[in-house]
């Protein structure tokens, strides 16, 4: 594997899955494979899980790790080709780029929906100059529009938990105070859809996300009606894709918040969230607190969706 942006760079997701575990089980068993190797991982946004755990993923495998944070002591980061750089920018992204790419092997970007124009972002336009430029692998950290390493993750944890064959796994949106991305729904539903589970999204009106990533999801508009015999809820804030309003926030409403009550109308239903999660505004305390919540499973699985993705890059190493 040399890029890793969605589901179909993994192949056959069963195989990626069963990898995932052997991986869980005995972490340690591919130490030589990153030998004097380096993965270089670029935040342009903060990160607590993706940092440490993609490292955690590539020590596992042997490899040394630099962290860079861009416009946190590197120089700002000019993104635009044809602008006079005459403002505060002082270097640009199309030396940046190479310039990275001759101190490591593999390259890992965090660069989230600017929400300046819909197009660049959905067009991943920062990620494909690293793709374009470096010349050396490159996997999303959370880009413009996904972040596979977390769905990667949520995959493996709904198979360890699953009590049926077939789950039906509810993604609902549930209020935020601030604009976010909607890469981790986007992939999510990505993720599910490829695993075929019964997926169903609800969301207020003006929500809809990019139907290349509904696919083949139910969209219900009732959330209680949604949740209904759901075995897994997983619940995110996104900003509105669709124009006029992308980008911006349409509602607040607390009654899309995931309670107790409305746990009550899955069937024994467990709670999920990528993390960071504001209490009280996604999801009440009790219910992240109760022995169904997977937020630490999920967060702990990152580790392991990392390291499926460094070994099987490592291993297509020229
Ligand atoms: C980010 C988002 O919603 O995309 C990162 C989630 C992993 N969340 C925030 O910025 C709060
Ligand atoms: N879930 C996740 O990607 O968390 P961070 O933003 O902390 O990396």
């Amino acid at each position: 594997m040399k890029y890793f942006q969605h589901v179909a760079d993994l192949g056959d997701l069963q195989q990626a899955v069963k990898e995932a575990l052997e991986v869980k089980a005995n972490r340690y068993a591919y130490k030589h494979l990153g030998e004097n190797k380096t993965l270089l991982m670029i935040f342009f946004n903060s990160s607590l899980r993706t940092r440490l755990s993609t490292q955690k993923a590539a020590m596992n495998l042997g490899m040394n790790v630099i962290a860079l944070d861009v416009n946190q002591g590197a120089w700002k980061l000019e993104t635009e080709r044809g602008v006079i750089m005459d403002g505060d920018k002082p270097e640009h992204l199309l030396e940046a780029i190479p310039v990275m790419g001759c101190y490591c092997d593999v390259i890992g970007v965090r660069s989230f929906a600017r929400f300046e124009n819909k197009a660049d972002d959905y067009e991943e336009k920062i990620l494909m100059q690293f793709i374009k430029y470096s010349g050396r692998p490159v996997f999303a950290m959370e880009t413009a529009t996904v972040h596979p390493l977390q769905s990667f993750a949520d995959l493996i944890t709904i198979e360890e938990h699953k009590p049926v064959q077939r789950p039906k796994v509810v993604l609902t949106w549930a209020p935020h105070p601030k604009a976010l991305p909607q890469a981790v729904p986007n992939s999510f539903a990505e993720w599910m859809n490829a695993a075929d589970y019964d997926l169903v999204i609800t969301h207020p009106h003006g929500y809809e996300l990019d139907p290349r990533f509904v696919g083949n999801a139910t969209v219900e508009y009732d959330q209680d009606k949604a949740l209904a015999g759901a075995h897994f809820v997983y619940a995110k804030n996104w900003s509105a894709y669709a124009d006029p309003n992308y980008g911006k926030v349409l509602s607040t409403d607390r009654n899309w918040t995931i309670t107790t009550e409305k746990m009550a109308l899955t069937d024994n239903g467990y709670f999920m969230h990528c993390l960071p999660v504001r209490r009280n505004m996604i999801v009440s305390d009790d219910v992240i607190e109760s022995d169904h919540s997977l937020v630490i499973p999920e967060a702990a699985n990152r580790e392991i969706s990392a390291q499926v993705v460094l070994k099987r890059i490592l291993e297509d190493l020229k």
